[in-house]
């Protein structure tokens, strides 16, 4: 009977210790341990939280309240499960709010709030982050390895996504902005961007080997610069939008793909150089962006810090292309807007 009622106490331990746990410490909101499923955290007042794990209240508004600093979440250090985690922040304000999700097959939605900072931090499964709240400094996502996802619907002062081995896909979705820049490092693997928002200054994308595909959606505008510097496989670019400033494309491969069309506008110098780059995807711009392109882990310092683009231009583009000039009876203000098709550039 003893022995009988040990099994049954250590067992109800053993399941009650896989569960995070939430306290509130200096003003920041401090969530860890190894979840027993989905962890949610919700803001229901002025500072004041509750946090479930898979549907069990861990802790409510009479504990989590007085939250005036960040947000820390620090789950699954040990154990590579999938964790799901989900912040609506419901109106609040936060400082920085950051998260640590280990190994796995990991997804993080955070919702109707602002951030002054965001750092997420993956490990080597597939990551999904969403970000639908306005972040006023910089929100610094590292996926890390695997297949990742991030889509970005608000707003973020900068930018600055590294990702690593596998095919990551980025999308700036249409209500999306970005009031400074984007820069996104992607590493190698078939990685896919699409930008359909709003820039306020320039978009970067890196791409290592694999078959990277940008796309700047009809509804994009990007302020200042694109720059891409897609590494070897067999890139595509297509641009459909509004680049206000140069438009460069840089990788590995002359028979890459950069396709724009009549109706898109780029306001600077159109640059095409396909099998100019010498390296393979890292940084050009070494001074200013420190770190290792692809490494996920660490390394973000400075992520979101680019204010400029120029990486001592390779310049050295020939266009062997057909180029179709619009017609001149369609108002051309300071943009230049062609239609050349695909362009292929062979040597
Ligand atoms: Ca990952
Ligand atoms: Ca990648
Ligand atoms: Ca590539």
């Amino acid at each position: 009977m003893r022995a009988h009622r040990l099994s049954r106490f250590e067992s109800l331990e053993k399941r009650l210790a896989l569960a995070v746990t939430a306290a509130v410490t200096d003003g920041d909101l401090v969530i860890q341990g190894d979840a027993d499923g989905a962890v949610q955290i919700v803001a229901v007042g002025t500072g004041s939280y509750e946090v479930r794990d898979n549907g069990v209240l861990i802790a409510d508004s009479t504990t989590l309240t007085g939250v005036t600093d960040d947000i820390k979440i620090n789950i699954d250090k040990s154990a590579g499960a999938d964790n799901k985690v989900t912040l609506d922040l419901n109106g609040q304000t936060v400082d920085q709010v950051s998260v640590k999700l280990g190994n796995g097959a990991n997804t993080l939605d955070i919702s109707n709030g602002t951030v002054a900072r965001l750092a997420y931090r993956g490990g080597s499964g597939a990551d999904t982050v969403t970000l639908g709240s306005t972040v006023t400094d910089g929100a610094r996502i590292g996926l890390g390895d695997g297949d990742n996802s991030l889509t970005v619907n608000g707003t973020v002062n900068n930018l600055g996504v590294r990702g690593g081995a596998g095919a990551d896909t980025v999308t700036l979705a249409e209500t999306s902005s970005i009031t400074k820049n984007a820069f996104l490092a992607l590493g190698d693997g078939a990685n896919s961007v699409t930008a359909a928002g709003a820039i306020g200054r320039s978009l970067k994308v890196d791409g290592r080997d694999g078959n990277d595909t940008v796309t700047i959606a009809a509804t994009a505008k990007i302020t200042d610069a694109f720059f891409a510097r897609l590494g070897a496989g067999d890139n595509t670019v297509t641009h459909n939008g509004s680049v206000g400033g140069n438009f460069t494309v840089e990788s590995n491969n002359a028979n890459d793909t950069v396709t724009i069309a009549d109706t898109a506008v780029i306001g600077g110098t159109k640059t095409l150089g396909l099998g100019t780059q010498t390296d393979n995807g890292h940084d050009c711009d070494q001074g200013h962006e420190h770190g290792h392109v692809g490494a996920g882990q660490g390394g973000l310092n400075g992520l979101t810090g680019g204010e400029s683009h120029n990486c001592g231009n390779s310049g050295t583009t020939t266009t062997t292309t057909t180029t179709t000039t619009t017609s001149a009876t369609k108002p051309v203000p300071s943009v230049v807007a062609t239609r050349v098709g695909t362009l292929r550039l062979r040597r």
